[in-house]
């Protein structure tokens, strides 16, 4: 057999390092590489399934064109060559009409090889409207990393140094091996460890200590803790003079949130947080995890992120040994950002992206002032990538391709998503998608967003293309790890698939961008990227490169603020904000009380926790797997059995959740882990099984629970246009069927 040394993408994870099997051009089996620096860490059951999920009979293998109504599951297959030729006329025929900001994209959580070559081809198009759930996922959290540290942080974790792990509002047992291990680790070296999160997982029930507040409040439990800390002098003073911008401001801000104001609002006992406060500064410096879920408690989502972080800092934990240090670039190697031409784009066409008069912190003007302060520090070069944020506002472009306001937007390209699964008001979304005189989908399986297109597409999967490692692409962490393709994209008389980077680049030489795609192969696209390094190996090919050691990582020291200024405006830990301030946001941490439920939404009553990861599923993806499905085979509710049985609600039962939007079913499993007036629901439901065609669209309508989610723009985050997946913007009611 053959062994290729490829990236597994089948979680955003992170691009783990696997040893692919192969013989007779058939994959046998995926083992973890655990000879590189970036794998799983934990058990990962996903990688068994490679070989089913490769040659699944419901995998895209050939270009298909509709050829009856949209939604009716009729398709001609075509060339790859009409359907590009077709699709570039229509684009330009619209951009002639419409300008070229007429055409959107949407991206997920970035899978496909990265989005540096789709965001390549809409700066060269024309077009600032990309848009995708980095707004939601990630963006939040790089972006106040970048305005607030200068760079993003990553855990430094040292035994005997290291006094305590953070999981603030993740739950790695399900979405992340990898700090998984890393919290098991930092138990097993006698480190205390803090959770804090409105439900009982498993790792709150290892932890030493478990905060459950109330859904949403995680920025005034930042900003008590902070009260406290500071009134009871727990603050590293030293590290806060040399080191910081604001603190006085700050320290005024925290006035407003005595113990006693942030019990209400979390729903902890004033003991609680000055004990938790206590415990916190007891035991530094500390590793932390925050996850995805106070992005997605709008209005409070960028606070609460920004409180955390400035919580970190005023006990002296960033740039230290044992706690987060401030990453940077790996020497050497292009990333993401050169490769985007970002220059390209107009401060004409930037202007017009939908949503960044209003949500200005991830798209250009907070990104602008962002990319400048990383230029001063790293150079050209390592400016921050632009599909990392810098994203249009999807709700509002939603909003746009119906009302066709500010301007029409005609042309959308899905590619790496699923929006009728992702998104927020799957209503408004499919109203929106259906209003488009072009719709192009770029997957590697069905899905119900395909089969509303007018072109499906199939694109490679992982094991069909050379892939990196996402720890490099944005330039943030000084590591490179590349894996090559196991099987060819193209097998004749069996599929031919195109990668992420060949479908854009086709794109692109059919509407005039012939000077803008030099390398031909995605091959050739790692090789410029690696040159540096290759030189300095005496290597010259991919394939030579992998052979020798497909990763190159450069120590990464704390420090970095003795060594010179960051990258910030005042080259300071910045605990008041003048990147925020210069959007003419609050440049300090502070907790907004949502705006009460009007008439509507007031008749439901229950907080909604909405998509707790579970394995073996990443999102919408492998419901086709039966092996998966025979895990899990149904969408799952959490209910406090308190609530339950007021409701007559049996474990196992198929229970209505719904709000003013709509209704969805998914099964009850009944529980003490979380507050009765709070449920918990899967999303990313779809039966594959179930018929492709309208109404069905694979039974998109029955259990998806962002039926019932709203993206109102008043209930977006104020500065970062976060719509609401948790937090108290979420309501719902629950009854048996
Ligand atoms: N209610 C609720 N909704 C949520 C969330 C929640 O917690 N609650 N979470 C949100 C979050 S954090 C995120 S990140 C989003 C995820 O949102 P998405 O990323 O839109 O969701 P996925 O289901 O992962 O869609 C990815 C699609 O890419 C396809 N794909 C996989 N590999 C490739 C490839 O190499 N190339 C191409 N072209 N396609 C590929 C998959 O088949 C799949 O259809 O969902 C968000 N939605
Ligand atoms: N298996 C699997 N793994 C995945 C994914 C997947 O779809 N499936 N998706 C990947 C992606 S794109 C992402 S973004 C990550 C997300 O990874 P995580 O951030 O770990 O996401 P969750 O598992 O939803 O864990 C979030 C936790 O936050 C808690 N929570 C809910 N509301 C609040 C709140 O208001 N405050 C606090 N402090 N906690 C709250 C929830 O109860 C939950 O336990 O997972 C990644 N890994
Ligand atoms: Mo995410």
């Amino acid at each position: 057999m053959d062994i290729k040394y490829s990236s597994c993408y089948f979680c955003t994870s992170k691009g783990c390092a696997m040893k692919v099997y192969v013989e007779d051009g058939r994959v046998q089996k995926v083992r973890y590489d655990t000879q590189a620096p970036v794998g799983p860490g934990a058990y990962c059951v996903r990688p068994i399934l490679a070989k089913a999920y490769q040659e699944h009979p419901f995998r895209l293998s050939h270009p298909l064109k509709r050829c009856g109504a949209r939604g009716a599951n009729q398709w001609e297959q075509i060339s790859w060559d009409q359907a590009l030729d077709e699709i570039s006329q229509k684009l330009d025929h619209l951009r002639q009409r419409h300008g070229a900001e007429t055409l959107a994209t949407s991206s997920g959580t970035g899978r496909g090889a990265w989005d540096f070559a789709k965001t390549r081809f809409m700066n060269c198009f024309g077009s600032p409207n990309r848009f995708g759930v980095v707004t939601i996922c990630y963006g939040p959290r790089s972006m106040v990393w970048y305005s607030t540290f200068g760079g993003a942080i990553v855990p430094d974790r040292k035994p005997g140094v290291t006094g305590l792990m953070v999981l603030w509002g993740r739950n790695p047992h399900e979405g992340g091996p990898s700090s998984w291990a890393s919290f098991k680790k930092a138990k097993k070296a006698d480190m205390r460890t803090l959770v804090i999160d409105p439900r009982c997982t498993e790792a709150s029930r290892q932890a030493d200590c478990w905060v459950q507040l109330k859904p949403g409040t995680d920025a005034a439990l930042a900003l008590g803790l902070m009260h406290v800390i500071i009134q009871e002098k727990l603050y590293d003073e030293a590290y806060i003079q040399k080191y910081t911008s604001g603190f006085e401001p700050l320290k005024a801000r925290v006035q407003e949130y005595p113990p006693a104001r942030v019990a209400q609002i979390t729903g902890l006992s004033v003991y609680k947080i000055k004990e938790i406060a206590r415990f916190f500064a007891a035991h530094q410096p500390h590793n932390m995890v925050i996850g995805v879920a106070p992005e997605h408690s709008s209005p409070n989502s960028i606070q609460a992120i920004r409180a955390i972080n400035v919580l970190r800092a005023l006990v002296g934990s960033i740039d230290v040994k044992g706690g987060g240090v401030i990453a940077g670039p790996c020497s050497d190697f292009v990333p993401d950002a050169p490769m985007e031409l970002n220059h390209l784009l107009s401060s004409e066409q930037r202007k017009k992206q939908i949503g960044s008069d209003r949500f200005r912190f991830l798209s250009y003007p907070g990104w602008e002032l962002v990319e400048a302060q990383l230029k001063k520090q790293w150079g050209e070069n390592h400016a921050l990538a632009c599909y990392l944020n810098c994203m249009a506002h999807a709700p509002s472009v939603f909003r746009a391709m119906i009302t066709d306001k500010p301007y029409p937007v005609k042309a959308l390209i899905v590619s790496g998503s699923n929006p009728l699964l992702s998104y927020a008001n799957t209503r408004l979304v499919y109203n929106a998608l259906k209003s488009l005189d072009l719709l192009v989908t770029l997957d590697v399986t069905w899905t119900p967003t395909a089969q509303i297109s007018d072109y499906v597409l199939p694109a490679a999967c992982w094991m069909e293309r050379p892939d990196m490692g996402n720890f490099a692409s944005i330039g943030a962490y000084p590591l490179v790890q590349i894996g090559e393709a196991a099987l060819p994209a193209r097998v004749p008389g069996q599929y031919e698939r195109y990668n992420d980077y060949e479908f854009w680049r086709a794109l692109g030489l059919r509407l005039g961008q012939d000077t803008q795609w030099p390398w031909p192969t995605f091959e050739e696209v790692w090789e410029y990227r690696l040159s540096g390094i290759m030189k300095k190996r005496g290597v010259t090919t991919l394939s030579e490169f992998i052979q020798q050691q497909r990763w190159q990582k450069d120590p990464l020291e704390p420090g970095a603020m003795d060594r010179g200024p960051l990258a910030t405006p005042s080259g300071k830990i910045e605990l008041y904000s003048t990147v925020l301030e210069q959007l003419g946001y609050d440049p300090l941490p502070d907790y907004q009380e949502p705006l009460p439920p009007d008439e509507r939404w007031s008749k439901y009553p229950l907080l909604n926790i909405s998509g707790p990861r579970t394995m073996p599923y990443h999102h919408s993806e492998f419901r086709h797997i039966d092996a998966f499905r025979k895990q899990h085979p149904d969408p799952i509710v959490e209910i406090h059995v308190d609530l339950a049985r007021r409701k007559g609600i049996t474990d196992g039962d198929w229970v209505w959740i719904e709000s003013p939007l709509g209704r969805v079913k998914q099964r009850a499993r009944l529980t003490t882990s979380l507050d009765p007036g709070t449920v918990c629901t899967q999303h990313a439901w779809w039966f594959p099984e179930k018929p492709a065609e309208e109404p069905s669209l694979y039974g998109l309508w029955e259990s998806n629970i962002n039926v019932t989610t709203d993206d109102d723009l008043d209930k977006c985050d104020p500065i970062s246009g976060g719509w609401p997946y948790k937090g108290q913007y979420l309501r719902c009611r629950i009854s048996k069927c």
